[in-house]
């Protein structure tokens, strides 16, 4: 921050490409606004700054180590970042809002609304770096997307039984971004609940970067009616995460931001904050009029030219760009959309699930199909329940756990009729001996069991690779009609 007076350097290219960034979000939402009158979008319109912020995070992250980003947001701007910043094709996104979209591969969740889908793709950065890039899939329910997020984050870093995934031990090769709506992020419990996960010895995963979309309203509330401080991101005091405000109308001094933000995480490994101080252009879901309950803001906001106006008209007057360049930008969005358009109406666009993919290729739905074989041995479960109940030599047991884990022992050896919480140990516990055989075998005087008629459930690699998900429905209940 010192040597540049916070005032980042850019080159022109990389202003013109923060410019690309705004003119093609500006332009995308301007043309679902002209053709879906009173659909509902969740336009990022007004925060558009968004977009730039996330593709700095991206492109610096994968210079910091980055192989995977992990983000997981709410409804505003989502359709802009799916398209803009996961690179879901315009023809799927405008089929969906045609109501065209052809169902194909896709798995649950593909008739849920455009504003909650998740997508991943492979992104090559400017510097030729891929970074797979996920956007998990949400709820309506505000801020429960965090610990999805945070916990796939943490599988993804984590070590998998014999198979290293990613063998993230720094924590730099996955990270997640969190973005949230300043309204939520104070008001929801669970977000100092995540924030306190994230200094927990078990929870680490190296620090997460929020983004806060600070349109200072709350679908129809303003700030003082939501919360007791000004700053949205007070919560997150009780963490010391370092927080940058930034104004969304200065895209220069959000992408600093944002370049901050991936440094310090990627060094430090802790949570870190960025504000971003911007506006809602039209009402929470442009099917509301915003002018009923907040007429002032909503005066100022309809005078007040967009971010992509005062920085095309900046670039303009620094030489950047020319006079004319940000209108042409926008005509080749534009027709691009077009183009995309007549896709929609005119072809089957198939709607490609974007999930299991990667290692979990071969994973379908198991739909009626409930022949697999998932039965254990009732030798196994002998073993298992034998283990659980078992004690190292000279531990110190409560009396009372003593007694019931007496009794289990006796459950296992049928010397007892076996109670609901003695029986739900012995699955997992089934699951897990088949992984580690033959160490437990190693272990147990007694040696383990026979491994002739066993049959359980496997998450390891080579379960998944050799098993299609069609062959584990009986880990589901049956259905009860
Ligand atoms: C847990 C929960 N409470 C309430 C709602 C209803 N709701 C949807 S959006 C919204 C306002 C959110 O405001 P903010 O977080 O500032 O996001 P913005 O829409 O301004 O981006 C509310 C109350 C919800 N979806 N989930
Ligand atoms: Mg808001």
């Amino acid at each position: 921050m010192e040597p540049v007076l916070n005032r980042p350097v850019l080159s022109p290219d990389q202003r013109r490409r923060i410019l690309s960034r705004l003119v093609a979000a500006e332009t995308f939402e301007r043309f679902l606004h002209s053709k879906y009158i009173g659909q509902k979008r969740f336009s990022v319109e007004g925060g558009e700054a968004l977009l730039p912020l996330l593709d700095t995070l991206v492109e610096d992250g994968a210079g910091l180590g980055a192989e995977e980003v992990v983000i997981g947001m709410a409804h505003r701007g989502r359709i802009n970042v799916l398209t803009h910043i996961l690179h879901k094709p315009y023809e799927m996104i405008l089929s969906e809002f045609e109501g065209t979209l052809e169902r194909g591969n896709a798995g649950e969740g593909d008739g849920d609304v455009k504003y909650h889908k998740g997508f991943s793709c492979d992104h090559v950065t400017v510097q030729g770096r891929r970074v797979h890039l996920s956007l998990s899939s949400n709820p309506s329910h505000l801020e429960q997307v965090n610990p999805i997020v945070l916990g796939t984050v943490y599988a993804k870093q984590a070590y998998l039984k014999d198979q290293i995934y990613l063998k993230d031990m720094d924590y730099n090769r996955v990270v997640p971004v969190l973005i949230h709506g300043e309204a939520a992020f104070t008001g929801q419990g669970i977000v100092p609940e995540i924030l306190s996960l994230s200094q927990l010895e078990g929870y680490r995963i190296g620090g997460t970067i929020h983004i806060i979309i600070n349109n200072q309203v709350g679908f129809t509330s303003t700030p003082n009616q939501t919360r007791f401080t000004p700053y949205p991101t007070d919560v997150a005091k009780m963490v010391r995460a370092p927080v940058f405000h930034v104004n969304g109308d200065d895209p220069e001094a959000v992408v600093h931001a944002a370049r901050l933000a991936m440094a310090f995480r990627q060094e430090f490994k802790g949570d870190v904050l960025i504000d971003l101080w911007c506006y809602r252009r039209h009402g929470h879901n442009e099917t509301d009029e915003p002018t009923f309950t907040q007429p002032v803001m909503y005066r100022e906001i309809e005078a007040h030219p967009s971010a992509c106006e005062l920085y095309g008209r900046r670039l303009a007057e620094e030489g950047v760009c020319g006079p004319t360049e940000v209108e042409e930008m926008r005509g080749q969005v534009r027709q691009r959309l077009e183009a995309a358009l007549s896709a929609a109406r005119e072809e089957h666009v198939l709607h490609q699930a974007s999930t299991l993919g990667g290692r979990w290729k071969g994973l379908t739905r198991a739909g009626d199909d409930w022949s697999a074989r998932t039965a254990v041995a009732s030798e196994v479960l002998r073993r298992v329940g034998e283990r659980a109940a078992w004690t190292p030599p000279g531990f110190k047991v409560h009396p009372k756990l003593r007694r019931l884990l007496a009794v289990r022992l006796q459950m296992a050896q049928g010397r007892q009729p076996v109670d609901w919480a003695g029986a739900e140990c012995w699955p997992s516990g089934a699951c897990c001996w088949r992984r580690s055989r033959s160490a437990w075998q190693a272990r147990t005087p007694s040696g383990g069991p026979s491994a002739s008629g066993t049959r359980c459930c496997t998450t390891s690699r080579r379960g998944i690779a050799s098993r299609p998900w069609r062959t584990w429905p009986r880990t589901r209940p049956p259905s009860r009609s």
